[in-house]
């Protein structure tokens, strides 16, 4: 069988968020081995090396919001190169903060569109990202991809997202911070979402192989958004936005296995890893390992490593 294609393509993005750093994350992700571990589960890796946002005005600090300027150019650009890149192979898009998504998954979701396939994405992440630029407070536009992937309103210059994703297709686990005006439009949206009380009662299999068996009856396209704070911050420290009770190590694994069991995924994003913040590259080794999961690599292939 052919293996497949696992293009990494690096996105820089920091405008998404007052807290610079982002833009370390994808040679970080490259230095903690990311290409060698997926090519030691034989799979054929292109790496596509790092994009820049599409020509746009400079931002000035006056607005509501965070630097939407760069940000909407950088959504031009990832729109374009995730729907090609889906033609290619299998995109990592590697972050970069989650602002990233407004590109990437609208960008896939077209290209899903093209071929007839819906588009399903599970968002692993402390927070809900469903803001519109106008419910945001913080004014950070990491905090929206998910509000404008679904093709809601209240995105103004922003391009037109051609293949929304329907509500009923997404997933969310690790929820544990979510502001009032999220909680209020996830509570009225088709969106499934699991917070960390639901994880620790449940399991993570449990709603996890749930949504894995509706993609799969449908036949769907599957885009994976791991967010870094996804993770508990004592394994995964390498974030602006740490919140204390998330996901371990362990379940983090399981999740990425059940992932590659399923066979289903199709693209994924890698965000919000800050290397400033990181002590002797643990999170971003963390990350290229969970990675490395989705891709195929099983507990018994584990290289030992100690996380400090
Ligand atoms: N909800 C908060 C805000 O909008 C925090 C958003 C944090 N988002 C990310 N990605 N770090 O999940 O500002
Ligand atoms: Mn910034
Ligand atoms: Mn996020
Ligand atoms: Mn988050």
């Amino acid at each position: 069988m052919k293996p497949k294609t696992c293009l990494l393509i690096g996105a820089p993005m920091d405008s998404g968020k007052r807290r610079d750093g982002c833009l370390m994350g994808p040679d970080a992700y490259r230095t903690a081995g990311l290409a060698r571990a997926l090519r030691d589960l034989g799979l054929k890796v292109v790496d596509d090396g790092n994009l820049t946002p599409a020509s746009h005005s400079p931002d000035d600090a006056s607005g509501r919001l965070h630097r939407p300027q760069e940000t909407i150019a950088w959504t031009y650009r990832l729109i374009r190169e995730a729907e090609q890149a889906m033609a290619r192979g299998l995109p990592i898009f590697l972050g970069g903060d989650h602002a990233i998504s407004l590109g990437t998954v609208p960008g896939v979701a077209a290209h899903a569109a093209s071929k007839g396939r819906p588009q399903f994405v599970l968002w692993l992440d402390a927070h809900s990202d469903f803001h519109t630029a106008e419910t945001t407070t913080s004014g950070n536009l990491h905090g929206t991809p998910l509000a404008y992937a679904t093709g809601r309103k209240g995105f103004p210059g922003f391009p037109k997202v051609t293949a929304p994703v329907p509500e009923e297709n997404i997933c969310i686990i690790g929820l544990r911070s979510v502001d009032p005006a999220e909680r209020a439009m996830l509570q009225d949206s088709g969106i499934h979402y699991h917070d960390m009380r639901e994880i620790d009662e449940t399991g993570i299999a449990t709603p996890l192989s749930a949504f894995l068996s509706r993609v799969e009856a449908a036949d769907g396209a599957l885009h994976v958004s791991l967010d870094v704070d996804f993770l508990d911050p004592s394994i995964a420290p390498a974030v602006g936005t740490t919140v204390p009770g998330g996901a371990t190590i362990r379940e983090g694994h399981l999740a990425m296995e059940l992932i590659c069991d399923s066979g289903r995924m199709t693209s994924m994003d890698m965000v919000e890893l800050n290397p400033f913040l990181d002590e002797r590259g643990r999170t971003a080794q963390a990350m290229v390992d969970l990675a490395a999961s989705a891709l195929g690599r099983r507990v018994f292939d584990r290289p030992t490593r100690s996380y400090i």
